[in-house]
């Protein structure tokens, strides 16, 4: 890609489509955008659709801009690739997250208690984007004891064999951070997750001297507990990106059929061609491999749990969002 020199305003102006920046971090209207030629960081706001511009997405900006808020001016948003979207709180329209991610982190704890319904609808929305995920269980320091912490292995033992692995981390006690940090390198990352489960804290014990960046996102809440409001994207010391995300209270899939959810449970799609019924929706159809392998142990009661429950859900549009959100 061409770089452009910001030194001589007489520069020619970046053609249509061509990038010159990347959105990493949006409070309100306006877009804090790192400038592509390494120049540093810009304030834009933005005009018409590329009001829709999200942290990871390449634009187009110009200086210049007639705002109090801004010194530029964000014309376009360049083509879009590693999106993680979901449904809106109305299930009504399309939400993106961010763009071009490299990787979901997943990110789980002990508190608020693991609930892998969740996991697994990340799974499906990275599967359906061909972004891989991993998950990360974090806050073992508040696990009580070994047979505690056996409990936890097996719930997510169904992960790694999907390519997901596990970090088991404590942002407190620094378990399993250096294992993390090297996952992390090279790429671009999102935290994503329930609230309180501590990606904002992780993000600051993987590297202490992102501190007071950190802090400008977060808001004290009522219970005097800081909360993320928005995403934005750091850079690790030792390399890697970072998005950390607000925590949700559950992840409503877009785009996808309930017809469609069995092509992205990675497990099954091996499996199904085996299935009596070509469109088989492993329900309870006779000469259903998966089935049948739920029946051996081969595929985990959990997973497909949460298949049928994912299913429904999608296929109960009439419940609407609550429905698709919160059964988990
Ligand atoms: N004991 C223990 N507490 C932790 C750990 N990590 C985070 N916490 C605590 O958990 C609470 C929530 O942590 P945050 O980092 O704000 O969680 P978050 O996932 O960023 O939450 P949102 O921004 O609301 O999505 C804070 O009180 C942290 O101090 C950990 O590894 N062990
Ligand atoms: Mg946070
Ligand atoms: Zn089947």
């Amino acid at each position: 890609m061409a770089h452009l020199k910001n030194k001589n305003k007489k520069q020619p102006r970046p053609t249509t489509g061509e990038v010159n920046g990347r959105v990493v971090a949006r409070l309100g209207p306006v877009f804090t955008v790192e400038r592509l030629d390494g120049g540093g960081e810009v304030a834009c706001v933005a005009r018409g659709a590329s009001k829709k511009a999200v942290v990871g997405d390449r634009v187009r900006f110009e200086e210049g801009a007639d705002t109090m808020l801004a010194s530029a001016l964000i014309t376009a948003i360049g083509p879009r690739a590693g999106m993680l979207v979901r449904a809106d709180a109305l299930n009504r329209r399309q939400q993106v997250l961010a763009t071009h991610v490299d990787h979901i982190f997943i990110v789980t704890a002990v508190e608020p208690p693991l609930r892998t319904g969740l996991i697994d609808r990340y799974m499906v929305a990275a599967h359906a984007q061909s972004i891989p995920a991993s998950v990360i269980f974090n806050k073992t320091d508040l696990v009580p004891d070994a047979a505690a912490r056996a409990g936890y292995v097996e719930a997510l033992s169904p992960y790694p064999p999907l390519g997901a692995a596990v970090y088991f981390t404590s942002a407190s006690s620094g378990e399993g951070l250096d294992a993390l940090r090297a996952a992390l390198r090279d790429q671009t990352s999102i935290f994503v997750g329930h609230s309180g489960v501590g990606k904002t804290s992780l993000l600051n014990a993987l590297d202490p001297g992102l501190g007071a960046r950190v802090q400008a996102l977060s808001a004290a809440s009522g219970r005097g507990q800081h909360t993320t409001s928005a995403s934005a994207l750091f850079k690790l010391n030792g390399g890697g990106e970072i998005i950390d995300s607000p925590g949700v209270r559950g992840f409503g899939l877009w785009g996808i059929e309930a017809r469609q959810v069995r092509d992205h449970f990675a497990e099954f799609i091996p499996l199904q061609r085996g299935c009596r019924f070509a469109d088989c929706q492993h329900i309870n159809e006779p000469g259903c491999a998966i089935l049948a392998a739920l029946e051996a142990k081969e595929i985990a009661a959990s997973r497909h749990d949460a298949y049928l429950k994912i299913r429904e859900s999608l296929s109960t549009p009439s419940l609407g969002s609550s429905h698709d959100y919160f059964d988990f």
